[in-house]
C-alpha cells in the first residue's frame, strides 16, 4: 500500500495545478483555456510515459516539449544563425572599421562565437578520462526472475542500454591500447528508473577501502613533478603504492597479465567486483556478484602489438568498437550472476564476499546467464554522449541493492559529488544521455543549468498548494523499498581478518593461466619494474612476488638482475580453468584478414578471395604497392592499405597472394611482425619463396601452405578461432 503523507484525501496524480485551492489563478500563472477541472480527490492514472529520453518534461517558451527530439532542437534550422537564432550571412569575416581597420567591439557574432568557443572543454574525468561508447539494448531471459524482482529481468524485456568502455589512467587523448584496467559502464534506462552497472574488465580492485582511492589514484597517475609518464603503471609511485599496500597484489597481477591489453572492448569480460544484495517478490534476498561474458571471448593483444598500435593507431579500441557496430558486427555480452546465500557472516567457502579483493572461483560457482547485451548504435555526438554521460553505483532499481562492502560505500558518495564538477552542478540528469526512460517527478529545483520548467508552487510533502502531487509509491507501484538489513557492532577504523589475506588469490590466478600467460606475465612485471628508478621498490616488488610464486618471482628477480629468492614455502591452491585465455574455441566474425598482393595480382582471383572474406563475416584489408585499384578501374578491387602505410597489429591473420618483385622493407618488418604475434599466415604456392625470402618462417607453426585462394579461409580458421597460434 501506497504510504500517503499528510494531505491524504486530496492527494492526486493530476498534472499540477497552478491555481490556488479557492481556485484564484496564482500570479504569473497562464490563464486557463477551459474551466478548472474539479480538483481530484483520488490518485489518477499517471502522466502518460515520456518518450525516449525525455523526462523530465520540460517545456520551451513556445510551448514545445524539448525531450523529444534532441537533435532537431540541437539544428532547427537550414539557416546558420546566432544562439539567439538570428540569421547570419557570412562566419568568416569580422566587422571591421574599414577593410584594413580594427575589429569592433560591437560584433555579437564575433564575441558570441569565440566566448562559446572558450568554454568548449569540461574538465575530464578525475579517472576514466579516455573512453569510448555504443547504445544497445539488454535482453532478459527470466533466469534472474526468481531472485530478483527488477522489472529489467523479466522474461523478454529488452531495455535500451548506454555502455561506456574506458582506460583508467591516461587523459582523454590518450592512446587507448596501454597496459591498464578497463572501465566496463552500463546504463540501463529501465522502466523502473536508472540502473547503472559500474563495473571493470578485471574482477578485482586494487584497495579495499575506498578511503585509500585518492592515495591510489595519486601513486598511479603521472608524478606531479614533470607530469609523466602519461596512461603508464611503470613508473616509481605506482610501483610504490601497490608493494607498500600489499592488497593489491591481484589487482596487479591482473593488469600485468594479458587482461591488461585486451584485443578489443568487444573481447573483454566485465565485472561489477563488489557482491549486491537482490531481492525477490517475496522479499527473499540473495548476493550476487555480476559477469559480464562477451560472445565473442576474452581476447588480448602481445605487448609488441599494443606498443605498436599506441603509435600507429592510439585510437585501436575506440576505432575497433565504431567499426564493428557500423559494419553490423553487433558487439554482444550475456550478463550473468554467481549467486550466494545472503548468510549473516556473508561469507562463501571461506571467501570474504565483502572483500572486493577476491573473486568467487567460477568452478565454485557457476555464473548463471540472465540476459543478453547488444550494442546496436554508435553515439551521434561524441560530447553529448560519451562524455557527459554521468554513472553511479548508486543508480540502483527496486530488487537490486548495495552490500557493506567498503569499497563500495565509498563509491557511492563518489560518483555524484564529482559529475557535479564535472558536469558544471546538479541537473546532469536532465542531459539526454542521463535521463531516466522511466517517468520523473521529483521536488529537487533550481540549480546551474536547470533547463526543465517545473510547473506547481509546492515542491515540498506534504503539500497541499499543487494536490497534494507527487504522491509516494507503495512496493506494488515498485517503489525503492531499502532492504531491512540488521547492522551491529561499534564504531571502529578496525579492519576484519578475513581482508588480511593478500596473496592467495594473486597465487590463484597465476597459476591458472597457461604457461604461455605465465610468461607473459613475468615479462611484464619485468618491463614495467625495469622503468622504475628506485632499485628499492623493484626489489620489494620481488620480495611481494614472493609471496606468490616461487617461479614468478624467480623468473621476474632474473630479468631485473636481481637475486634469486631463496626456496618459498607457500600453500598450494586449487586453480580455477575459467580465468586462462587460452584453450577454447570463439567465434571469428568481425576479425580482420590481410590480404598481400602485388600490382600484377589477377584481379579476379582478389576479388573472389574478399567476397569470400566478406561473406564469412570477417573483414578483409587488401594490401598492394601502391593505392592503384586492381585490374584498372573498372571492375576493381580496392586497396585499401598500401605497404608502406599498412602494419600488423591491424590484423589478425594474412593471406599471401603475391608479393611485390622488390619488397619494401616493411614487408619483411610484416612478416617478422605476424610471426612474433601468433598470427596465422596462408601462403600461395606460387608466393612462398619469395615469402621465405624476405622472413617468413616455413617452419613458423601458425604458416599453412595453400595451392589456391579458396583453401585459404578454411587454413586460417582454426588459429582465428583460437585467437592465436599459441605454439609460435
Ligand atoms: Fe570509479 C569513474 C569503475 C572504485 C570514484 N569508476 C569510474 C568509471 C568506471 C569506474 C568504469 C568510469 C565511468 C564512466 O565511463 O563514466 N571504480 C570503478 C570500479 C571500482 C571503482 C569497478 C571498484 C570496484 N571509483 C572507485 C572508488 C572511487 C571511485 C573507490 C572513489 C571513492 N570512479 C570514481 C569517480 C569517477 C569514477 C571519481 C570518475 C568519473 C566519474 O566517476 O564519473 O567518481
Amino acid at each position: 500500500m501506497a504510504e500517503n503523507n499528510g494531505a491524504e484525501s486530496t492527494e492526486t496524480h493530476g498534472t499540477p495545478r497552478q491555481a490556488t485551492p479557492s481556485g484564484h489563478a496564482l500570479p504569473g500563472a497562464p490563464a486557463p483555456k477551459a474551466p478548472a477541472p474539479e480538483e481530484p480527490t483520488q490518485p489518477q492514472a499517471p502522466l502518460p510515459p515520456a518518450s525516449d529520453q525525455a523526462a523530465p518534461a520540460t517545456v520551451t517558451a513556445t510551448g514545445n516539449s524539448t525531450g523529444a527530439e534532441p537533435t532537431l532542437r540541437a539544428q532547427q534550422s537550414t539557416y546558420l544563425t546566432t544562439a539567439q537564432g538570428g540569421r547570419l550571412p557570412t562566419t568568416d569575416h569580422s566587422l571591421r572599421a574599414g577593410e584594413r581597420g580594427p575589429v569592433l567591439l560591437q560584433d555579437h557574432h564575433l564575441r558570441e562565437k569565440i566566448t562559446h568557443f572558450d568554454h568548449e572543454r569540461i574538465p575530464e574525468r578525475v579517472v576514466h578520462a579516455r573512453g569510448a561508447a555504443a547504445h544497445g539494448v539488454f535482453r532478459a531471459n527470466g533466469a534472474a526472475k526468481s531472485i530478483c524482482r527488477a522489472s529489467v529481468f523479466d522474461q523478454g524485456k529488452e531495455t535500451e542500454v548506454f555502455v561506456r568502455f574506458s582506460t583508467v589512467l591516461g587523459s582523454r587523448g590518450s592512446a587507448d591500447t596501454v597496459r591498464d584496467t578497463r572501465g566496463f559502464a552500463v546504463k540501463f534506462y529501465t522502466d523502473q528508473g536508472t540502473w547503472d552497472l559500474v563495473g571493470n574488465n578485471i574482477p578485482v580492485f586494487f584497495i579495499q577501502d575506498a578511503i585509500k582511492f585518492p592515495d591510489v589514484v595519486h601513486a598511479a597517475k603521472p608524478h606531479p613533478t614533470r607530469e609523466i609518464p602519461q596512461a603508464q603503471s611503470a613508473h616509481d609511485t605506482f610501483w610504490d603504492f601497490v608493494t607498500l599496500h600489499t592488497e593489491a597484489t591481484a589487482h596487479t597481477l591482473w593488469n600485468m597479465s594479458d587482461r591488461g591489453i585486451p584485443r578489443s572492448y568487444r573481447m573483454m569480460e566485465g565485472f561489477g567486483i563488489h557482491t549486491f544484495r537482490m531481492s525477490n517478490d517475496d522479499g527473499t534476498t540473495s548476493l550476487v556478484k555480476f559477469h559480464w561474458k562477451p560472445r565473442l571471448g576474452v581476447h588480448s593483444m602481445v605487448w609488441e602489438e599494443a606498443q605498436i598500435a599506441g603509435g600507429m593507431d592510439p585510437d585501436f579500441h575506440r576505432r575497433d568498437l565504431a567499426d564493428a557496430i557500423e559494419s553490423g558486427a553487433l558487439p554482444e555480452w550475456d550478463l550473468g550472476v554467481q549467486v550466494f546465500p545472503d548468510t549473516e557472516d556473508q561469507m562463501f567457502e571461506g571467501i570474504d564476499l565483502l572483500d572486493p579483493t577476491k573473486i568467487v572461483p567460477e568452478e565454485l560457482a557457476p555464473v548463471k546467464i540472465i540476459g543478453t547485451m547488444t550494442l546496436t548504435k554508435n553515439p551521434t555526438n561524441y560530447f553529448a554522449e560519451t562524455e557527459q554521460v554521468a554513472f553511479h553505483p548508486g543508480h540502483l532499481v527496486p530488487g537490486i541493492d548495495v552490500t557493506a562492502d567498503p569499497l563500495l560505500q565509498g563509491r557511492l558518495f563518489s560518483y555524484l559529488d564529482t559529475q557535479i564538477s564535472r558536469l558544471g552542478g546538479p541537473n546532469f540528469a536532465q542531459l539526454p544521455v542521463n535521463r531516466p526512460h522511466a517517468q520523473v517527478n521529483d521536488m529537487q529545483r533550481d540549480g546551474m543549468h536547470q533547463s526543465a520548467v517545473h510547473a506547481g508552487v509546492a515542491p515540498y510533502k506534504p503539500n497541499s498548494l499543487d494536490g497534494g502531487c507527487p504522491f509516494f509509491a507503495g512496493a506494488d507501484q515498485g517503489a525503492l523499498i531499502d532492504v531491512p538489513v540488521a547492522i551491529k557492532g561499534e564504531a571502529t577504523r578496525e579492519k576484519p581478518a578475513s581482508f588480511e589475506d593478500h596473496f592467495s588469490q594473486a597465487r590463484l590466478f597465476y597459476r591458472s593461466l597457461a604457461p604461455v600467460e605465465q610468461e607473459h606475465t613475468a615479462s611484464a612485471y619485468a618491463f614495467e619494474l625495469a622503468k622504475c628508478y628506485e632499485p628499492v621498490i623493484r626489489q620489494r616488488a620481488v620480495d611481494v612476488l614472493t609471496q606468490v610464486d616461487q617461479e614468478l618471482a624467480e623468473s621476474v628477480a632474473a630479468k631485473l638482475g636481481l637475486p634469486a629468492p631463496g626456496p618459498l614455502d607457500l600453500d598450494p591452491v586449487d586453480v580455477s580453468p575459467a580465468l586462462s585465455q587460452v584453450g577454447s574455441e570463439w567465434p571469428v566474425s568481425g576479425r580482420q584478414i590481410a590480404v598481400l598482393t602485388c600490382e600484377e595480382s589477377d584481379p579476379h582471383a582478389v576479388g573472389a578471395l574478399v567476397d569470400q572474406i566478406f561473406d564469412a563475416g570477417l573483414v578483409p584489408l587488401v594490401v598492394a604497392p601502391t593505392g592503384e585499384p586492381l585490374g584498372g578501374e573498372d571492375g576493381a578491387v580496392a586497396i585499401a592499405r598500401t605497404y608502406f602505410t599498412a602494419r600488423s597489429i591491424e590484423f589478425d591473420a594474412a593471406v599471401v597472394v603475391d608479393l611485390p618483385a622488390e619488397p619494401e622493407p616493411a614487408v619483411g618488418v610484416m612478416f617478422g611482425e605476424l610471426q612474433r604475434q601468433g598470427k596465422a599466415v596462408a601462403v600461395l604456392d606460387s608466393a612462398m619463396e619469395a615469402a621465405v625470402a624476405i622472413g617468413l618462417d616455413r617452419e613458423y607453426e601458425g604458416t599453412s601452405r595453400i595451392a589456391s585462394t579458396g583453401e585459404a579461409l578454411p587454413a586460417l580458421r582454426s588459429a582465428l578461432s583460437r585467437h592465436r597460434v599459441w605454439a609460435r
